[in-house]
């Protein structure tokens, strides 16, 4: 039965990937909510850009509708406490940053930091899915570039007066990403990701990103090393 060898090892069905999915799922499906209340925010806050900031709202409720249909699929009940606690701190500052009319913080927690961690994160998922969750992820990703490109069009056109700005929001976000790193690490090895993997591929996203806006190198590398060394 040579066709046997081709089928991965992964037991989507096994107590143990169900588990592991039933807090990725959540955090998943949490992400992609607050996603789009971020948005719906940032499109008060930028009346400018308001209609397409609420097309991208939108796209965020169609992402967290698919990745519900992957947790039913799997008969997975996502754990939406544990979900609402991982985003907790990014999601505080969010808001706090909303309050103080800080766009630009907004914007880099939300269309930078967010959107790279989402990228990352579904490349990496999307060789080791299940087929139907495969599918949806495919889709979801290439959404996520678009949010991505539009906080690095505005933060780009805005550099020389978001600069410090920006600085100051890394530096405080950036450590977050990190601690959440970790604290998937195992749920998403039992997916069958791997944490190396996920990091390097956040950390050329947002390199990327940050490059595209106007950032040097040297900056790119302060920046990203802030908060790393806690990881
Ligand atoms: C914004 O569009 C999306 C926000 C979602 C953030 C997701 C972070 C994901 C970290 C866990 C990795 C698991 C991926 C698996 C997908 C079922
Ligand atoms: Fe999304
Ligand atoms: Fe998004």
């Amino acid at each position: 039965m040579q066709q046997l060898e081709a089928v991965s090892e992964i037991d989507f069905q096994s107590d143990s990937y169900k588990d592991a999915y039933s807090r990725i799922n959540a955090i998943v499906i949490e992400g992609e909510q607050e996603a789009n209340e971020n948005y719906i925010k940032l499109a008060e806050l930028l009346p400018d850009s308001k209609d397409q900031l609420i097309g991208l709202s939108k796209m965020e409720i169609r992402h967290k509708k698919g990745f519900e249909a992957c947790g039913r699929n799997l008969k997975v009940t996502p754990d939406l406490d544990f979900a609402r606690q991982f985003f907790a701190d990014l999601h505080q500052n969010f808001q706090q940053a909303a309050d103080e009319n800080k766009i630009v913080t907004c914007l880099l927690i939300q269309a930078l930091i967010i959107e790279c961690f989402a990228i990352a994160a579904y490349n990496i998922y999307i060789p080791v899915a299940d087929d139907f969750a495969r599918k949806i992820t495919e889709g979801v990703v290439k959404d996520e570039y678009s949010h991505l490109n539009f906080g690095e069009e505005w933060l780009k056109a805005n550099f020389e007066v978001s600069k410090a700005e920006l600085e100051e929001a890394n530096r405080q976000n950036l450590p977050l990403v990190w601690r959440m790193l970790n604290q998937v690490e195992a749920d998403a090895s039992i997916l069958g990701m791997d944490k190396e993997a996920l990091v390097e591929d956040f950390m050329i996203q947002y390199g990327e990103a940050l490059s595209n806006i106007g950032f040097t190198n040297r900056d790119i590398m302060r920046m990203s090393a802030h908060g790393l060394a806690a990881a």
